[in-house]
């Protein structure tokens, strides 16, 4: 037997060794609740909406002074987040435990994506490239540079509480920029953890200005102020379609940016020659994985009609047998449901799909798993005739939709047939069906994997999809880009004035 961990008394133990201060997370508004028992774990004080305006004006002004430090020294700053996280693994993996649910190693997993981003981000503090270009003009040098943005908005979602803030955050800090995070109303500790893990940076660094990050607490109201707030050059939302369509268009009205990464209904393709042993163990950790709750997670499979007899039976046992559990207290592998919300979602989706003709493998609660507000259940393996219905909407829970294909292009046909598009991969040992999926008349989605599964990129990559997943790309490879301006710059060091495109303007 393992002991029973209080999350209440866990939570709090784990504030105070951050460094949290009480005052942030006690005797106030906002209740916050774990996943893992469905208890009140911390009451917080919330910002204000009319506060908004205050705390982006202290972000600006911290923007004027960061933006005169030289890059690599801002790189120091990431640098030495980089090395509090490290510090910090143990406590804040277990935090994001507590307040997301996710079992340990994904915990863990999840600061260690903190950690990679930062290191990155250092790096890229040397190489804010610009380019020199050829000019037409004699005696002329056209160049580009990259500038610092202003103040940039995140907004995260429960589901990757920590890391997707510092994807934004480490490459945002570096491009020489103040941020400003609205987290998850589900997952407001462990944005406090992480604002007390960057203020020690911040400490160690010395002259950088206090208010560089700061952290709001509250609902969608002062999301909305700090969307609409035109001091907010940049908003980086991570979160539901739903979300999405509220934040593009009120950052679109007034001309600022947006990375938007949103929904995914990610897919895969179980080819004829396909390693299926690697296939069923992919398949498992995407589908499963983190309750289902990634917004990469595998939610449609295609099986090729020769091997369907052999995997499916093999992964409906693996669905069967998967254990679930309280991620402190027991080696499960799939945690719970963030909430009630969720759990109605998923029996909801799981109703639909048995109208349209599913059989459904799992898919219960399992009660004995935690205390009665909490919401652990099987994973739900759905055999479905046709891609219809239910399948065609991203469902945030673990479920599964698998279906038999004939034809290669039958079945890309119905992988792009969603309104998503951010993950996706094929199973297949034949390079032809490989090279196709990957092609530009394969998948249409942001992220195209061979024999790996859906879920679970490295940060080196862009992140980010397609369609209704909303276009943005965060994380690695050039996304730094997003956070930067671009000036292109033509100097004349000779003795005339040519015009460009040979004008003549005598005058
Ligand atoms: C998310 O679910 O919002 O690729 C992010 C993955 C993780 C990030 C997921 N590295 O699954």
């Amino acid at each position: 037997m393992t002991k029973k961990v209080d999350v209440k008394v866990e939570a709090a133990r784990i504030l105070d060794a951050l460094g949290v201060a009480r005052s942030a997370w006690t005797g106030g508004d906002m209740a916050s609740f774990s996943p893992v028992s469905g208890e009140e774990i911390a009451r917080l004080k919330t910002t204000q909406a009319a506060e908004v305006g205050k705390i982006i004006d202290a972000a600006h002004d911290a923007f004027g002074q960061w933006r005169n430090v030289p890059a690599p020294r801002r790189g120091e700053l990431v640098r030495l987040l980089g090395e509090e996280l490290r510090a910090s693994k143990a406590d804040l993996g277990r935090l994001v435990s507590i307040e997301a649910g996710k079992i340990e190693s994904e915990g863990l997993g999840e600061v260690q994506e903190m950690i990679d981003i930062c290191d990155f981000a250092v790096g890229l503090s040397r190489q804010l490239y610009g380019l020199t270009i050829a000019t037409e003009r004699p005696g002329h040098r056209m160049m580009e540079t990259w500038h610092p943005l202003g103040v940039v908005g995140i907004i995260s979602a429960f589901n990757f509480p920590v890391a997707v803030w510092s994807w934004n955050a480490a490459l945002a800090l570096v491009c020489g920029n103040a941020v400003v995070w609205k987290p998850s109303e589900k997952t407001p500790l462990t944005a406090l953890a992480c604002q007390a893990i960057l203020d020690r940076a911040l400490a160690r660094f010395g002259d950088a200005p206090k208010a560089l990050s700061q952290v709001l607490i509250g609902d969608r109201h002062v999301g909305e102020a700090m969307v609409d707030h035109p001091r907010v050059a940049l908003v980086s939302a991570t979160g539901s379609t739903r979300m999405g369509r509220e934040v593009g268009p009120r950052l679109a009205k007034r001309f600022a940016r947006s990375i938007l990464e949103l929904g995914g209904n990610n897919a895969g393709i179980v080819c004829p020659s396909a390693d299926l042993d690697m296939a069923l163990r992919a398949i498992a950790f995407g589908a499963m994985g983190t309750a289902g709750q990634r917004c990469t997670t595998l939610r449609r499979l295609f099986v090729h009609e020769s091997v369907y007899d052999d995997l499916v039976p093999r992964l409906k046992k693996a669905y069967a047998s998967v254990s679930i559990g309280n991620p402190l207290e027991t080696g499960a592998l799939v945690g719970p449901l963030v909430d009630k919300a969720a759990f109605d979602g998923m029996q909801k989706a799981l109703g639909a799909a048995k109208a349209a003709g599913g059989t459904i493998t799992g898919g219960d609660r399992v009660a004995d798993a935690g205390a009665d507000t909490a919401y652990y259940v099987r994973p739900a393996l759905v055999e479905m005739p046709v891609q219809t219905g239910p399948v065609l909407e991203e469902t945030f829970a673990p479920i599964l939709y698998v279906m038999r294909y004939g034809s290669l292009d039958e079945a890309l046909e119905q992988h792009n047939a969603v309104s998503a598009g951010l993950s996706s991969s094929i199973f297949t040992l034949d390079m032809r069906e490989a090279e196709r999926f990957l092609s530009a008349e394969g998948s249409d989605c942001g992220i195209a994997n061979v024999n790996i599964g859906t879920s679970g990129a490295e940060i080196g990559g862009a992140f980010g999809g397609e369609k209704e997943t909303g276009g943005g790309r965060e994380s690695g490879s050039d996304a730094w880009k997003a956070y930067m301006r671009r000036a292109t710059n033509t100097v004349n060091y000779s003795k005339a004035l040519p015009l460009a495109q040979g004008v003549s303007f005598d005058i």
